[in-house]
């Protein structure tokens, strides 16, 4: 999955993309690099980032998820707002991705009164104030309990099985080792029976692995993507999709022992 952000303070990529022609040459750049799934976002969920009114967040996703799916990609609209995820669907998106797993009133119906997939993302406070330092007894047990509830909500407002996805949100309230716990356990959120879409690209946990600032994380972008696609990852967001698409290329040739069909 490769990630189009349309928006003026995304911590990775700040504005680079902010207007939708941007955005969709971007997207179809990725699309060309191996991305199967083009996620694209019209408000920052970085640590301490304002809300975006819908109709900002409207303006800037619809004409880069029409022109994409016009193109036949499949299309994820990255937003917690229902009005923005029926709009999206509305323009070819086939997948939600809800970094508030669906919590906000009017969520869950917009995404049940469709078809399309969905990714649930577990996320403790908001992200104006998620960082401020996050506490938990047993982080792996919380946060696959919530996501599992959340699930079970999802499936009993109708939407099927088939069509959810769980992702811990790494850096959305955790720490340093918040992060790594979960990720070394990726394989117990996996054994939930959903696939499991794991977001790390450029993280901030990065950062502090490496002492790296954002604009030199690729490498360690890429061995984070190819560490949760070993312990089971189905699903990794990203920004460089050319070099993870090579790193997993060569990660899944070793796991299969021969040479690619
Ligand atoms: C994630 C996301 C993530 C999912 C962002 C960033 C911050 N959606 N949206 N998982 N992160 N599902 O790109 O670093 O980890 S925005």
């Amino acid at each position: 999955m490769g990630i189009v952000n349309v928006t003026p303070d995304s911590f990775a990529d700040g504005g680079r993309h902010a207007d939708p022609a941007a955005a969709i040459a971007h997207a179809r750049a990725l699309r060309a690099d191996g991305a199967d799934i083009v996620d694209v976002g019209g408000e920052s969920t970085r640590p301490g980032a304002p809300p975006v009114a819908e109709r900002d967040e409207l303006a800037r996703v619809l004409p880069v998820v029409a022109a994409l799916a016009a193109d036949g990609a499949i299309v994820s609209v990255d937003t917690m707002k229902p009005g923005v995820m029926r709009a999206a669907i509305a323009a070819g998106a086939t997948m939600v991705n809800d970094v508030r797993a669906l919590t906000a009133p009017g969520a869950l119906e917009a995404v049940a009164d469709s078809g399309v997939a969905l990714c649930l993302m577990h996320m403790r406070g908001a992200p104006r104030t998620m960082q401020d330092a996050p506490e938990y007894a047993d982080v792996v047990a919380e946060v696959r309990a919530f996501l599992v509830a959340r699930a079970a909500a999802c499936e009993a407002a109708g939407i099927a099985r088939e069509r959810i996805l769980l992702d811990p949100g790494f850096g959305f309230g955790k720490s340093l080792g918040h992060n790594l716990a979960l990720l070394h356990a990726l394989p117990s959120l996996a054994a939930a029976g959903y696939p499991v879409l794991a977001g790390l690209s450029r993280k901030s946990m990065l950062g502090a692995l490496t002492g790296r600032p954002v604009g030199e994380r690729m490498v360690a972008s890429v061995a984070a993507a190819l560490a949760a696609v070993a312990r089971g990852a189905a699903i990794v967001r990203v920004h460089d999709v050319r070099e993870t698409v090579d790193a997993l290329k060569v990660w899944a040739a070793v796991d299969a022992g021969r040479a690619p069909a």
